[in-house]
């Protein structure tokens, strides 16, 4: 797979992606991740990125040109269909369905916007996917795209090792995860749940399954109330 991100930080990637299940996925050539900076496609003196809002107003607005260039650069040498995505406080609300769906594409390009946000032809002429990451207002798509990147990278096939699994994911099945304990036994008088220590396979699963509802009844009701959508599914009740 392929990831471009524009950005105009493209420095604040570095750290997150380099390390742990991103930096291996990176490292093995399992996916290849590429930073264009906008201010590359300015022609003028300052580099200007953004301008004033037409009538006026707060903030500032990203340019067309810069990123229209930066999105065509990154696009012209693409023989695989390329999937555009506008980082946005105002888009689709992400979820581990939508996840999937990008994780099934080959080329993504995810737009990191700054200041007020994007001029509205940038919107209308890219025809990008808008993709929000919550109900919160970022001071930028960075930390949006390392988000929807890691979200993506984990679930590529070869990206976790054995020990590690997508497949129990909270969200996965729609459900939140079971809790979870290591080693000691006992720790400050908190016991581990015996069904754990019994090594009886059928009755841990089934107690899994079962802490799983519970947890998603008393944290996130909606979810169960959502079958079908957003990836939620009560089908394994
Ligand atoms: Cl993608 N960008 C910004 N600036 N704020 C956000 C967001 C994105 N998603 C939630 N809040």
């Amino acid at each position: 797979m392929r990831i471009d991100i524009l950005t105009l930080f493209p420095e604040v990637f570095e750290a997150y992606f380099g390390a742990s299940i991103i930096g291996r996925a990176v490292s093995s050539g399992l996916v290849r991740i590429f930073y264009t900076n906008f201010r590359e496609f300015t022609d003028d003196k300052h580099r200007t990125v953004d301008d004033k809002p037409f009538s006026g107003g707060p903030g500032m607005v990203m340019k067309c040109k810069p990123v229209f260039d930066a999105v065509e650069h990154v696009c012209r040498d693409a023989t695989v269909e390329v999937t555009r995505v506008l980082l946005t406080p105002q888009g689709e609300r992400l979820n581990q369905r939508m996840v999937e769906e990008l994780a099934g594409t080959e080329h993504l390009v995810l737009l990191c916007g700054h200041y007020e946000g994007f001029d509205e032809r940038i919107r209308q002429g890219l025809g990008a996917r808008e993709i929000s990451i919550g109900d919160y207002v970022l001071s930028g798509g960075e930390s949006a795209a390392m988000v929807v990147v890691d979200a993506i990278v984990r679930l590529l096939p070869g990206s976790l090792g054995d020990d590690e699994s997508a497949a129990n994911d909270s969200f996965s099945d729609g459900l939140l995860e079971h809790p979870q304990y290591t080693r000691p036994r006992a720790f400050r008088g908190m016991e581990v749940p015996e069904v754990l220590l019994s090594g009886n396979h059928a009755e841990i699963e089934a107690w899994r399954r079962s802490e799983s509802r519970k947890r998603t009844m008393q944290r996130r009701p909606d979810l169960l109330d959502r079958e079908g959508d957003a990836g939620a599914s009560t089908d394994n009740q």
